[in-house]
């Protein structure tokens, strides 16, 4: 007889919070923060220079307490002690998962597989931190002896989604005389643009790609290469305009880039979590290695914290059950991610990645189905703009978004009243989403009956405010590890494996099998369904025709 695990949905804590949100649902915020008048204060934390205001989320003591015992039935404490030790957490891909050796500190050490993994780390971090200086100086040279001005960042997914946040998030600390670019798509216009005010001979290209075999990626390195050497006319060039970040030393040598310029990790590092291994050269040139080890560490105390806090009050933890009560107990679909600071324009794009990725799975560790939803859908943009926008479904629509809005108490460009009136807003705008605006209110201001539905605002739309002092790189640091350790609490309850992503798989061996159909010269046999052989057969009669 086997020892089945008992599913997550036929446990106790799962049937008592059933139980909980057939009241839970009927409660109004507005009842909820009546009745406790310290709610507002109570229902915050704070770590790692980040303060967590969840007060507006709608749960109860009791709702909290049934969340930490499920928690504890989904043995959370030994799962976060399993991946701080190295074990083969990522079972279906049987590697571990060690992000957070990327940012221990040097003094410490962690062996795993008879290597010291926080001594390989920092071997690395400190061939990118010469490297980086050498750019950032002009000491390192181009092929014509003319210091570098443009760096591209080449990768996509994990290679190019934390990278070009980072340098966004963090561009008010970057070195400004050097431009900063990133090409993901195949699609030939995202290199064109990217590099049509370039200057060959200042440019240098970071090829970053965990196998050195993803497509897009060997397609636009292969783009990059013929772009400089059709300027620089030697293909000694390439030594001097090319470097790489990868794990596959061959596959480097094989593209002609001195592995004497790679920079390596290693398998342990999940794509949507390598922003701050080697991956991040672009950051550490941009930044400079003082600010990239800021980053670090910034990593490092959300780390501890998530590590050592008791779970009623760890960041990550809350953030993760409040997360997970709104997704199957409150039917919520999406969360919307909503940061009051331009700076984080691509914030939203980069936790696509990292929480869909990781959780967007449909049966646990051991393939049987999950039995509730799992990952929400993640969405968002810059605050005030999204007010002028999507917030009218927010406020009014008929489905419920949770929202995270984040917010910095000091600007990083103090320009007249700007920060107050943008701090002004997400507070409005919280405080909306949860308090709303009564038929008795708005009938009070004189408002025709008629146009009275209209508006109302019902309110107990849930959401939870993030704020820190300032953006600074230990607080993007921490941030991004909060986030990190919510998706991987939220795999634990679900008991999903977040580490891998077959998902994509599918996709691209499809289009192995397209592509000769594109491009070979007869007329090939279709063997797809008859609307993607249509599709085939307009894009092949299409492709060169001129009316
Ligand atoms: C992330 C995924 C994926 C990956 C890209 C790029 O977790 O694994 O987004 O980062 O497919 O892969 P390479 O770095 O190998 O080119």
């Amino acid at each position: 007889m086997t020892n089945r695990i008992t599913p997550l949905t036929e446990r106790p804590s799962w049937k008592a919070l059933e139980a909980h949100a057939l009241t839970a649902r009927k409660q109004h915020l507005r009842e909820l923060f009546a009745r406790d008048p310290t709610r507002g204060e109570r229902l915050a934390v704070e770590a790692a220079g980040l303060y967590l205001d969840y007060s507006k989320q709608r749960v109860t003591d009791e709702t909290l307490a049934l969340l930490l015992q499920l928690a504890g039935e989904a043995n959370l404490g030994d799962r976060i002690d399993a991946m701080f030790r190295g074990d083969r957490i990522n079972v279906t891909e049987k590697r571990s998962v060690l992000h957070v050796a990327l940012r221990t500190p040097r003094q410490e050490s962690l062996v795993v597989d008879g290597q010291d993994v926080v001594a390989q780390v920092h071997g690395v971090l400190d061939k990118m931190a010469g490297f980086a200086d050498r750019v950032r100086s002009g000491e390192w040279k181009g092929h014509t002896g003319r210091p570098i001005r443009a760096i591209v960042n080449i990768g996509i997914g994990g290679s190019d989604l934390g990278p070009v946040m980072a340098y966004e998030a963090l561009r008010h600390y970057s070195q400004r005389d050097l431009t900063f670019r990133f090409v993901s798509n195949v699609d030939g216009t995202d290199f064109a643009e990217a590099t049509l005010d370039l200057d060959p001979a200042e440019t240098l290209f970071i090829v970053a790609s965990k196998t050195f075999t993803t497509q897009e990626t060997m397609t636009n390195a292969r783009t990059a290469r013929d772009w400089s050497l059709a300027t620089l006319q030697n293909p000694d060039a390439v030594a001097r305009h090319f470097v790489a970040v990868s794990t596959n030393a061959a596959e480097v040598a094989a593209f002609g880039i001195d592995t004497a310029n790679m920079f390596g990790f290693w398998d342990w590092v999940g794509g949507r979590y390598s922003m701050d291994s080697a991956i991040g050269l672009s950051t550490m040139i941009a930044l400079g290695p003082v600010h990239f080890r800021a980053l670090l560490d910034g990593f490092h105390q959300m780390d501890l914290h998530f590590r050592t806090a008791p779970f009623d009050r760890n960041l990550p933890v809350l953030m993760a059950l409040i997360g997970l009560w709104n997704t199957d107990f409150l039917d919520a679909g999406s969360v919307a991610i909503l940061p009051y600071e331009q700076y984080l324009k691509r914030f939203p794009a980069y936790l696509q990645q990292l929480v869909m990725e990781s959780n967007g799975k449909q049966v646990t560790q051991d393939g049987t189905p999950v039995g509730c939803q799992t990952s929400p859908i993640y969405w968002g943009e810059p605050g005030t703009n999204g007010q002028h926008s999507f917030y009218q479904l927010i406020h009014q629509g008929t489905r419920l978004v949770p929202c995270d809005f984040i917010a910095f108490a000091q600007p990083l460009h103090p320009v007249g009243r700007h920060h107050d009136l943008l701090l002004a807003n997400v507070l409005a705008q919280a405080e909306a989403l949860a308090f709303g605006r009564t038929r008795e209110e708005v009938e009070a201001e004189g408002t025709p009956a008629w146009l009275v539905p209209h508006r109302t605002f019902e309110g107990n739309r849930p959401s939870s405010v993030l704020v820190a002092d300032r953006l600074t790189p230990a607080v993007l640091g921490a941030l991004v590890a909060l986030y990190e350790h919510s998706v991987f609490t939220q795999g634990v309850l679900w008991d999903i494996d977040s580490f891998d992503q077959w998902g994509v798989q599918l996709g691209k061996v499809l289009a192995e099998r397209i592509l000769p159909e594109l491009e070979s010269e007869g007329q090939p046999v279709l063997g797809h369904d008859s609307s993607t052989n249509a599709l085939i057969r307009r894009f092949r009669d299409r492709a060169r025709s001129d009316d």
